[in-house]
């Protein structure tokens, strides 16, 4: 199966033909609490395992695009134009291809992000999210969320997250064509949840996710542990949610994350994203709690850490990560 066939089966039916001279579309970013790392099926991103995330509210990418008449296709990230040649192009520009209703047509994209876009903050997950929700109004296509959730898959698996606000489970489905593999929203609130981004300076150019997820799977002999991890976590997490349980939520993330990153080390050559700083900080956290702190970490493709926490423990926690970003999963409902 080729992501254009997903494309075809998906679009079938509907207009080429844009509705809009422009179209806007913004989708938050997501933090998983259950990772995403291994695939079945690396051309239309199957996972091997479903994951859990939590998306960040106004922390995201707005994208605009339009048609226009040129040779290329006219990419801007935060205002600043990026070169057809760079590797960022022309993966946005293959994505694009599975939509162009005419082999010459050519788009304008603009894309903001008000997250750092470098620091392995999942901007490929709220990027072709965006792109995705701006085409579908761009064509008026009106597609209903698991097809755009499918269609952003196709872009970067962990997009597939993020076309939802709040927490949102990623099926892996079962079929070779992937149309049962796709974010699904769930019903839970969590109001005083917080997101804390304790960002580390590191100018080491990373290993992308996807090459490090395919090491992992093609020479981890802890890859075969990593299913039946995901299974239980995923159980834990939903039951965390269900019985509003933060202590619990805090500690599958925290193993969840620590796991994917001891297979990631075992793979080889190996893979670790965690710098000196990031050890330090993981211990600044164990120290908070052991003072009675509630707050628990995560770490994706980067040495970053992103904290968990309720809003009544930010001050304590502020006084040992002073620089933190913060984030409001559910603004709506509970500012401060
Ligand atoms: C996640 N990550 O669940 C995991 C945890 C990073 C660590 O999904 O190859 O950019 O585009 O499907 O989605 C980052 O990988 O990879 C990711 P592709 P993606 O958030």
């Amino acid at each position: 199966m080729k992501k254009i066939d997903v494309v075809r089966q998906i679009l079938a039916g509907k207009s080429n033909s844009i509705a809009k001279k422009t179209a806007q579309a913004f989708a938050p970013t997501n933090i998983a609490l259950c990772k995403y790392w291994g695939k079945r099926n690396g051309e239309i991103n199957l996972p091997m395992t479903a994951s859990l995330s939590i998306s960040l509210g106004d922390k995201g990418a707005t994208t605009t695009i339009s048609e226009i008449a040129a040779r290329h296709d006219q990419i801007t990230l935060n205002q600043q134009p990026i070169d057809i040649e760079t590797a960022f192009a022309k993966r946005l520009a293959a994505f694009l291809d599975l939509f162009r209703p005419t082999p010459t047509t050519r788009y304008q994209v603009n894309t903001e992000m008000n997250i750092p876009v470098a620091a392995g903050l999942a901007s490929s997950a709220c990027g072709f999210a965006a792109l995705v929700l701006a085409l579908d109004q761009l064509y008026d296509w009106r597609l209903d969320p698991q097809s755009l959730s499918i269609l952003a898959r196709l872009g970067s698996g962990s997009a597939s997250r993020s076309i939802w606000q709040g927490f949102v489970e990623w099926r892996e489905g079962e079929a070779a064509h992937g149309m049962d593999s796709h974010g699904v929203s769930l019903p839970e609130q969590w109001p005083e949840l917080r997101i804390g981004l304790h960002l580390l300076n590191t100018q080491q150019k990373p290993l992308s996710s996807r090459e490090a997820m395919l090491r992992t799977v093609q020479t981890s002999q802890l890859y075969s542990a990593w299913p039946n991890q995901v299974r239980t976590d995923m159980q834990a997490l939903k039951q965390a949610l269900a019985t509003k349980d933060f202590a619990r939520l805090g500690q599958v993330a925290e193993a969840n994350a620590l796991a994917m990153h001891a297979t990631m080390m075992s793979a080889w050559p190996p893979v670790i994203y965690s710098q000196p700083e990031t050890i330090a900080a993981m211990r600044q956290v164990w120290q908070l709690r052991a003072e009675g702190i509630e707050v628990y970490f995560t770490q994706d493709a980067g040495p970053n850490l992103k904290l968990l926490f309720q809003a009544n423990a930010l001050a304590a926690i502020q006084t040992v990560f002073p620089q933190l970003q913060l984030c409001l999963p559910f603004p709506r409902h509970g500012k401060g």
